[in-house]
Parts: C-alpha cells; sequence; structure tokens
C-alpha cells in the first residue's frame, strides 16, 4: 500500500534537495524520498509488537494479552527488540573506535604511511587521565600505551571501562549503585545478544537495566576514544569557515564525494588531492583539478578539521549523485544507502566501497589500509579523474550557504577564557543569570518519513527565540549550516536576547556545531566540564538541558539517546517510538514506554521519550529547562530582562547625538 504522494516542497525544505527532486522525477528515478512514499510502514513492525528471534515465529502480538508461542509478553518482545538496537548502535560506534584506536598503535609504531600526530597536546592530556607516563617522553610513546588501553577497553571481560572515569563523580556513583558500569564495551555487547536469545531475559526493566549499561559502554566508550584519537591524529577542531550543500560541487572540476564516518580514509583523500601529482593528473584530464566534498558524518569529520565543505547531510546522498557532476562517491561505513549502485548506473559516478566490512554488489571495491593509506587515497582519486571523461549532463544547484563549524569542547574553553584563563565560567555564569535559558543538543539524522530538515530546522529556530543555546552534531548540524545558523551575525537576529547578547560578546553563532555522530561525546564533556565548574549543580542531571534527535532514523541514534539518558539528560525523538505498540490499544501495556521514561528518570535522572509533534517538543524542553531552572534556585527566564543590551543597544545608541550616548555610556549627563 502507498502513501499519498508527496511534492518535492512537502519531501524537503532544502531548495537544493527540491531540484534534485524534480530532476529525478524527470528522469524517473526513484529515490529514498519516493520509496518512502511508496512504502507504508508495518504498523506491527514499527510499533515493536512483532518477534523473530527464534524460528517458531516470527510472533506478532496484536490482541490484548495474546503471547508468543514461546510465551513471550508485548512488553519482553519490546524490550527485546529495543536492546537489540541500541547494541547494534553501540557496536557500530564502537567498532568506529577500534579502528581508530588500531590506526593510532600503527602510527605509533611507524606502520601508517601518511600519518602523523597531529594533536601532541590532546594525547598529553588524554594520557595524563589515565596515568599514563607522558614526561620525558616521546608523542610516540605515549600514543603506544594510550592506543594499548583503548583496544584493551574492548576485548576486557571484568572491571570497568576505563573511560567512565570520565563522568561526574556523583554520576559514576549512580552508575555504581545500580550495577551498570560497562566492563568491556565488547562484552555488554554480546551479553545484550545474548540475553536476548530465545529463553533467556524475560524481564522487561531487567533487560533494559542492561540496555543502558551497553550504550555507557558506547557513550563513554566506544565513541569517547574514537572522538580522543581522531582529535589526537587529525587535529582538535576549531573554528574553521566552510559551506553546505550541494552548491558546493563544482562543474569544472573532478568532484569527489566522501561518504560515511570514519577519518581515517577521509582525511587521506584530503592530503592526496592536494598532491602536485594528483592536481596535474587532473588538469590531465581536462579538470581544473579535484573538488572534495563531504556526505553525512564524514563531512563532518573534514568539515571540522579541513574546511572542506559539506555536501549536504543522510537524505542527499543520492541527490549528490543526481547532479551528474560527482565522479566518485567514496564510502566506508554506516548511513550508506544500498541504492547508491543503482542509481549511479543512471549517470557515470562510480560507488568506491573501501572498508573491509562493507561491501555493495555492483561498487567497485578498493580496500582501504591504513599502512599504506596515502598510495591507496591515490589510487581512488585516480579512479575518479579517469571517469571525469564521462560526464553527461550537469545539474548543480545554484545552493550552498557559509558556516563556522569547529566547536570542540577544548575550543569552547579557550574561546570563554583564552589560553591562560580557558574556563567554562562565563556560560555558566550566563545560564544562572539567565541570559542563556538552558542548552538543547540537536543531533541526529534525517527520516524521509518526515519534511526533510524541517523538524530539525523548526525546533532549533524556535529554541533560539527562547534563549537556548544550541549544540549540534551529525546531519542534524548540516540542516542548520544549510539554513545559516551557524554563521554569527547572520543567524543572531533570530536569536532571543539574552542569547545574542553572549553570542556577541564571545564571538560566537547561536548554534555551535560540535561535530559527528559519534563526537555526541563532546556534548557529554561539555555537560561534564559545565558540572564541575560548579553553579549548576553536581551532576548532570541537574543542568538545564534537553537532548532532541527530531528526525532520527539509525539505531546508533537509540544508543546516543540511551546513554545521553543514563548520564542524566531529557532526551526526546521525534517520529514514532519503536516501543509504542500496545495490542487492541489497551493502556496496560505500556511498561516499556514507562519504564524508559519514568523508570529510567527515578534511576538515573534522565528520561527518554517519543514526540511526533515539534510544538509538543518544544513545549516539554522549555519546561524541563524551567524545571531545572528553579530546582537549583535560579532566576525565573525573563525574555525582555536582556532585550537592551550588547551589541544591539550600541547600535541603537549610534542613532543618538554623541552627547546622549555618553549620558546612556557613561551617565555623564548631556548637559
Ligand atoms: Fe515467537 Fe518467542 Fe520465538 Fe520470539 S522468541 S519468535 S516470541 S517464539
Ligand atoms: S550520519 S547516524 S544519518 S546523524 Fe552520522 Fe547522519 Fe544519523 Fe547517519
Amino acid at each position: 500500500m502507498a502513501r499519498k504522494k508527496r511534492t518535492p516542497e512537502e519531501l524537503s525544505i532544502d531548495p537544493a534537495a527540491q531540484q534534485m527532486l524534480i530532476r529525478a522525477e524527470g528522469l524517473g528515478i526513484g529515490t529514498a524520498f519516493t520509496r518512502s512514499d511508496d512504502m507504508v510502514p508495518c504498523p506491527i513492525g514499527a510499533d515493536g509488537m512483532c518477534c523473530k528471534n527464534c524460528g517458531m515465529g516470527p510472533c506478532r502480538l496484536t490482541k490484548n494479552g495474546s503471547v508468543g508461542i514461546c510465551g513471550a509478553t508485548i512488553d519482553t518482545i519490546q524490550a527485546r527488540n529495543l536492546i537489540r538496537a541500541i547494541a547494534s548502535g553501540a557496536a557500530a560506534h564502537s567498532d568506529h573506535g577500534r579502528d581508530m584506536a588500531f590506526t593510532l598503535k600503527a602510527v605509533a609504531n611507524d606502520e601508517a604511511e601518511g600519518y602523523v600526530i597531529r594533536d601532541v597536546a590532546k594525547l598529553r592530556t588524554t594520557a595524563r587521565l589515565y596515568d599514563i607516563p607522558i614526561e620525558g617522553r616521546a608523542p610516540k610513546e605515549i600514543a603506544n600505551d594510550l592506543a594499548d588501553l583503548y583496544i584493551a577497553q574492548f576485548g576486557q571481560q571484568k572491571g570497568e571501562v576505563a573511560l567512565t572515569k570520565r563522568a561526574p563523580a556523583k554520576r559514576q556513583k549512580v552508575w555504581h549503585e545500580t550495577g551498570v558500569v560497562p566492563r568491556g564495551i565488547d562484552r555488554e555487547v554480546v551479553e545484550s545478544l545474548h540475553r536476548t536469545h530465545i529463553g533467556d531475559d524475560q524481564d522487561p526493566e531487567h533487560i533494559l537495566q542492561h540496555a543502558i549499561r551497553t550504550a555507557i559502554a558506547d557513550g563513554w566508550g566506544g565513541s569517547l576514544l574514537a572522538t580522543d584519537v581522531s582529535d589526537i591524529l587529525f587535529g582538535t577542531p576549531a573554528p574553521v569557515l566552510g559551506q553546505a550543500n550541494l552548491g558546493v560541487l563544482k562543474e569544472n572540476m573532478v568532484n569527489v564525494v566522501v561518504h560515511g564516518h570514519e577519518p581515517t580514509l577521509s582525511e587521506m583523500i584530503v592530503a592526496a588531492s592536494q598532491t602536485p601529482e594528483i592536481i596535474e593528473y587532473a588538469k590531465e584530464a581536462g579538470a581544473e583539478g579535484v573538488n572534495l566534498s563531504g556526505i553525512c558524518c564524514t563531512a563532518n569529520e573534514i568539515l571540522m578539521r579541513q574546511g572542506i565543505p559539506a555536501a549536504g547531510n543522510f537524505l542527499q546522498q543520492e541527490l549528490a549523485i543526481l547532479t551528474g557532476a560527482v565522479e566518485a562517491m567514496v564510502v566506508d561505513v554506516q548511513c550508506i544507502m544500498q541504492a547508491l549502485v543503482g542509481l549511479a548506473s543512471n549517470f557515470h559516478t562510480k560507488i568506491i566501497t573501501t572498508s573491509p566490512k562493507v561491501k555493495i554488489k555492483g561498487a567497485t571495491h578498493i580496500q582501504f589500509d591504513e599502512h599504506k593509506a596515502l598510495t591507496i587515497a591515490k589510487q581512488i582519486l585516480r579512479e575518479a579523474i579517469d571517469n571525469y571523461k564521462n560526464r553527461g549532463d550537469v545539474q548543480i544547484p545554484d545552493v550552498r550557504e557559509d558556516l563556522i563549524p569547529g566547536f570542540s569542547h577544548e575550543y569552547i574553553n579557550y574561546m570563554l577564557g583564552g589560553s591562560y584563563r580557558s574556563s567554562f565560567r562565563p556560560l555558566n555564569d550566563a545560564v544562572m543569570a539567565g541570559r542563556i535559558r538552558g542548552v538543547a543538543a540537536i543531533v541526529g539524522c534525517n527520516n524521509p518519513r518526515s519534511q526533510h530538515d524541517y523538524l530539525h530546522t523548526y525546533v532549533t529556530r524556535e529554541l533560539l527565540k527562547k534563549d537556548v543555546l544550541i549544540v549540534e552534531t551529525g546531519c542534524g548540524a548540516i540542516a542548520s549550516a544549510k539554513l545559516g545558523l551557524m554563521l554569527g551575525e547572520a543567524g543572531l537576529d533570530q536569536v532571543g536576547s539574552g542569547l545574542r547578547e553572549v553570542c556577541e560578546t564571545v564571538g560566537i553563532p547561536p548554534v555551535l556545531h560540535m561535530g559527528s555522530c559519534v563526537d555526541n561525546t563532546r556534548i557529554l564533556t561539555v555537560l561534564t566540564q559545565i558540572v564541575e565548574e560548579g553553579g549548576l549543580g553536581d551532576d548532570i542531571d541537574q543542568v538545564p538541558a534537553v537532548g532532541l534527535a527530531p528526525e532520527w532514523m539509525s539505531e546508533k541514534a537509540l544508543s546516543i539517546g540511551t546513554y545521553c539518558v543514563a548520564s542524566g539528560a531529557y532526551v526526546i525523538f521525534g517520529g514514532t517510538s519503536p516501543v509504542s505498540g500496545m495490542p487492541d490499544k489497551v493502556s496496560d501495556s505500556d511498561v516499556v514506554s514507562r519504564f524508559i521514561s519514568e523508570g529510567w528518570e527515578q534511576l538515573y535522572g534522565g528520561k527518554m521519550e517519543f514526540v511526533s509533534d515539534p510544538d509538543e517538543m518544544i513545549r516539554r524542553t522549555l519546561a524541563h529547562i524551567d524545571k531545572k531552572r528553579t530546582a537549583l534556585g535560579l532566576p525565573e527566564w525573563q525574555p525582555d530582562k536582556y532585550g537592551r543590551s550588547g551589541d544591539a543597544r550600541m547600535l541603537e545608541l549610534e542613532e543618538l547625538p554623541w552627547a546622549e550616548q555618553r549620558e546612556a555610556l557613561y551617565g555623564v549627563p548631556a548637559d
């Protein structure tokens, strides 16, 4: 059964995406947008009411009181489905982290062609956290020890994942008391699968407690170490000028789009594309050079560090190929649609898979190996350049927007106090005074079931008007970038006056781009430092902050949401809940929905809810922030309190005669 066919304007708010959707329709080519119209989600599966964990099923529990053939109840089935999704998300993030740690090990031992340790300061700071000796030691010696420690976290059987001690002390105590400190990253993921095998754990709350443990192993384990190592090897991000949207593709250049997640290959492609031999090779092919851009979180990785433009977010991967201007789309892991290969066959674009874990039938496979990364990167670029001559009709939307990404936790520290007094104090003070009402982390994917980019940007814009500082990662960050919300002045006319004053004083945009989806750990680090700075409680659950994933679709998003809840955050997902199904719509089967909200809140101070209406997401976000402000004894947020201060006030004063300006500024009477 098909849904109503939507117009390009209904499918996306992005004019570049709309242009490509019109092109696709004209060419008779399907995309995720049109396939989504053609496919109504199975209501039983969507609501978590189906189990296929053994060969006696699949069992569909659609009647009140019905159970699976083994006797499993709807609550057990929903809890099992949810933990399996969380475990899959945690596995994806953490396996990325494992590969990063192996690359660090290879670099430390001079076995990784082309890589260097770019951020020795971060290497030393990170090593010190684990008491790895640093004085008098060469960076590679320190890196070798850190790599060994990080690699060991995956296979560790007993004890505690070492990175969990980076959480606030009170949070660690909560985890100890509830028995959810992860022992080893792989162990928790494997145990999630074991517990959900036929005939194992059948108490939904018990299952979901292990979901928390598995997610902590991701957020305070695999993902956190992935971010650490990426920064150590490729540099900790700092603000840099970038661009976003399909208009970054260039008609007169060889366009190579890198897509996926791991920065190891993409960083080397950036380096290779700037070598004289590759530039010369491109010129010999009749192009002016090689133009690199990214999709999804690979885009975020190289945008944050190198200023390489982002061609788009998750739902734009097919649309980039539809321009006809992409010589090669180079993919590694996660969020890569199988449809790319079929779609690319209508054009000249080569889909090049590179990970030993990911092959797609019909794609060209050039396997990446960090030991000879530069050689492989050049080989990939030569393939793309050789393909330039095969280009057909090109249509690149003339739509792009500037942005300033690169707000790592380290840079936020620096921007608030400089090198010698780096601190979160000004941020905490602004929240305490009510200039900033609270903080919202708006993260996650796109989902063609809703209008592309709409939920992200609507929620972002409305919260900015209410003086909520926004931090973003992943595909949501690219959505805001495309709208111009990540540029200082361009975004400031759209925000509340208190927040505007802070942004003007510090010199930041109102929406801070903090990286890829694996970099949500940067947000955990920021929250931890806010707590440690003082004045906003002694644990993350007391900070006036909320996490939102309005257009989520991936299992990784569920793992991120769960580790944020475990850390004390209120997390709101958009779209539909994967655990909302109630046979015959009776109300006594919402055990799982209630447990991940009220139950988890009692245990961790954080809760997870699924809310489809964006206005309700905003209402709940603001209510939560205000509740936390009240609990901290902070003044009530007043929208007009800071309305006439800051640069806005200076602009008003400029209109007045000097004598009146002097009186207003310095209290010196006009005469
Ligand atoms: Fe059905 Fe139980 Fe098998 Fe699931 S585990 S498919 S509920 S019999
Ligand atoms: S890429 S996980 S669609 S954010 Fe990280 Fe984007 Fe979500 Fe993939």
